[in-house]
């Protein structure tokens, strides 16, 4: 049976790990190294389908946890999927649930047979599982699903990691069993470990031998050091498969975006850009400006010189620093426009980079302009 999505290597970057692909899903080929708008209950918040389209997003992250429990995925699936639900018709990926029960659930009781946690909006007691977030997931209908994982702290002790990812490859096995639709959605194996590299090694050696179309980076971006992740992705990415993609989860910030993908990174999501955005802060080429500031009520430029996206190409600083200020709806539409062209931009500026065997050399000259301290 073909895999339901398949990447190909473009080019390598002859002086970083980086590489150049694309990734051809039932819903459309985008290329690699990209960066994933976040859609946590089937919506990039404030931004309409064509807006995403528009500004080059060829795949979108929604998660299982959230719409388990509103609108639930009988609905979905009786609307005739996500795609068809929310009027997106390019790639959706949804994340297990796994790493939402750990952040956001209060009380939550591990077990082999899945986790006993409380539902954050009312309290009631829920129990996940690889089988039932897989059936979620089949329900929902992404053309990428991940596994059910645990992500433990990144300081946690040895020998809790040690059983953790034990149990989390025994998750993925069990995972790979309950899926119905290998050949229209790819299940990916979540790569866990904290920091310790040989169990790293562990975790990559059993997810690569149950054969994914596609493997994921957890456990990081949770309170190490920019240094620590690096280490952590210096030794792991090596043990994945070439001809398969490599998804490094919830990373947005432009410095680990270019970090990511110098170590062999394809793909990265987070919430960063969109919920800074909402708050009033923006990511420019010269670093993060925080547009709500009462120093910007009389700026008359745009958000930043050098974007060519809809909101700076309309619109000035003041006018948003207004519209933020006073809570209207519009202002949070162009800083989220704007936050996501920008990291969607420097993406294809990383793409560009790879081709040219040139991706330290932009990193240099990226962070020149941009700043080390305000990633
Ligand atoms: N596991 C899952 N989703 C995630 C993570 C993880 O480790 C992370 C870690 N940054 C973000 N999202 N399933
Ligand atoms: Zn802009």
């Amino acid at each position: 049976m073909e895999p339901a999505i398949k990447y190909r290597l473009i080019h390598q970057d002859k002086h970083s790990g980086a590489r150049l692909g694309e990734i051809i899903t039932p819903h459309g080929t985008f290329p690699t190294p990209m960066f994933m708008p976040v859609g946590t209950l089937a919506s990039v918040k404030t931004m309409a389908p064509e807006e995403l389209d528009e500004m080059g997003a060829g795949i979108i992250l929604a998660n299982t946890y959230h719409l388990w429990l509103r609108p639930g995925e009988d609905l979905i699936e009786e609307a005739g999927g996500l795609h068809k639900f929310m009027n997106w018709d390019k790639g959706i990926l949804t994340d297990s649930g796994g790493f939402q029960v750990f952040s956001l659930a209060g009380m939550r009781d591990i077990k082999e047979e899945g986790v006993h946690f409380k539902n954050h909006l009312n309290g009631a007691p829920m129990f996940l599982s690889p089988e039932k977030a897989i059936a979620i997931e089949n329900a929902l209908g992404p053309d990428i699903m991940m596994s059910f994982d645990e992500c433990p702290p990144f300081f946690e002790s040895y020998d809790y990691v040690k059983k953790s990812v034990a149990r989390t490859s025994r998750w993925a096995e069990r995972g790979l069993e309950a899926h119905k639709n290998p050949d229209y959605q790819a299940l990916f194996g979540i790569v866990q470990g904290a920091g310790f590299q040989d169990l790293r090694e562990q975790s990559a050696k059993d997810l690569v031998s149950m054969d994914f179309p596609g493997y994921s980076i957890g456990g990081l971006s949770v309170g190490e050091s920019k240094d620590e992740m690096n280490r952590v992705l210096d030794f792991t990415t090596p043990l994945l498969p070439e001809n398969k993609p490599r998804y490094l989860m919830g990373v947005g910030s432009a410095d680990a975006l270019i970090d990511g993908a110098l170590r062999g990174i394809d793909m990265f999501d987070c919430v960063l850009p969109t919920r800074i955005a909402r708050n009033g802060t923006v990511m420019t080429s010269h670093g993060r400006l925080v547009v709500k500031n009462a120093k910007y009520a009389r700026d008359f430029s745009p958000l930043d010189d050098n974007c060519n996206c809809y909101a700076c190409r309309n619109f000035t600083r003041a006018y948003i620093r207004h519209l933020i200020h006073t809570d209207e709806a519009f202002g949070m539409r162009l800083t989220t426009y704007h936050n996501l062209y920008f990291l969607l931009h420097l993406m294809q500026q990383v793409r560009e980079a790879i081709a040219n065997d040139a991706l330290l050399d932009f990193k240099e000259s990226f962070f020149e302009e941009y700043g080390y301290n305000t990633a």
